[in-house]
């Protein structure tokens, strides 16, 4: 399918040295990992933000592990998918590229891309809410209720709760992360919203600081958002679709990075 890139678009394109890419669970829909908003079997009847939190783990922490493991499973069997992959070509065309995401999936980085700022953490990681022991997927066994931590401090196990390395919902995000993405937004010259219904804050906000910033704002997105209005593109369609087919756009304009032809 070709698709029609305005020429404007195309000209802050090839003068950008600077691109802000945020993504969320839309672009990791098409390879198979349900969004959060959308329908997904028994976890559609619950809202993230009754899942998401760290009351809910501590009222109900199986639960919680369930969700987690239910996520986990999918994600390993899954591949990146063209949207992905397209970023990562995309970072390889321009004098900075940075990727943030809000997506735990670790699929962006599967795909090739570099230079990722993880906004809401890893799924692959865990800790320890006792001791913060950082423990991988295969570190860690589920059973009934939440894995514990087995780490021995003066011949005692800790025994602490184990939760995954992710942001709940009224936790500050990895303060570095946020950072250097908000530093980023500041001073990109085309700021990409993919795949983000831009509801959950601080994420949501990089948009808005990039435009009051000068950026040129595109959102790419199945749908109209909160932010379609301020977009200074909205780009219909699948993200898989859309940004291998700007990719290919890119590739006969831009000779090296920051070069125009
Ligand atoms: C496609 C597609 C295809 C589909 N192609 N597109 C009032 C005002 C402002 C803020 C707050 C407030 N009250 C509370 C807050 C703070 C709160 C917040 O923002 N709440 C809002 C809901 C109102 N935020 C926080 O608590 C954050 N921390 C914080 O603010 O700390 C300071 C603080 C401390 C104490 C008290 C108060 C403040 C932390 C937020 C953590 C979010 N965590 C989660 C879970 C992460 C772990 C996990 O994955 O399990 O992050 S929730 C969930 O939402 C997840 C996602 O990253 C995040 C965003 O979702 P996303 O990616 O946008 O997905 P969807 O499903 O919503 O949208 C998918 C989109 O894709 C849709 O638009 C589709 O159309 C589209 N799509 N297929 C292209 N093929
Ligand atoms: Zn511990």
């Amino acid at each position: 399918m070709s698709m029609k890139f305005s020429n404007r678009l195309m000209e802050r394109l090839i003068e950008a040295r600077r691109i802000v890419a945020l993504t969320g669970a839309g672009v990791s829909a098409e390879s198979g990992v349900p969004t959060f908003r959308g329908n997904d079997g028994i976890w559609s009847r619950f809202k993230p933000e009754e899942l998401a939190t760290v009351d809910a783990f501590m009222k109900n922490p199986q639960l919680v592990w369930e969700w987690y493991a239910h996520r986990k499973k999918i994600i390993a069997s899954i591949q990146p998918n063209a949207g992905h992959v397209a970023l990562a070509r995309m970072e390889e065309m321009f004098e900075q590229f940075v990727l943030v995401t809000q997506n735990i999936d670790n699929l962006h980085r599967r795909a090739g891309s570099k230079t990722v700022l993880e906004l809401h953490g890893n799924i692959e990681r865990n800790y320890c809410m006792k001791c913060g022991s950082i423990f991988a997927n295969d570190e860690v066994t589920i059973q009934a209720g939440a894995p514990r931590c087995e780490k021995k401090y003066e011949g005692l196990s800790c025994d602490g709760l184990v939760r995954p390395d992710v942001a709940w919902f009224g936790e500050l995000i990895p303060e570095d992360q946020w950072k250097q993405s908000a530093r980023a937004a500041e001073s990109a010259d085309v700021f990409l919203s993919i795949g983000t219904s831009g509801v959950v804050y601080p994420a949501a906000s990089l948009p808005l600081i990039a435009k009051r910033s000068g950026a040129y704002l595109v959102e790419v997105n199945t749908e109209r958002t909160a932010l379609s209005d301020l977009a200074d593109e909205f780009l219909e369609g699948a993200s898989g679709v859309v940004l291998p087919a700007l990719c290919d756009r890119l590739k006969g304009t831009i000779r090296s990075p920051g070069t125009i032809v």
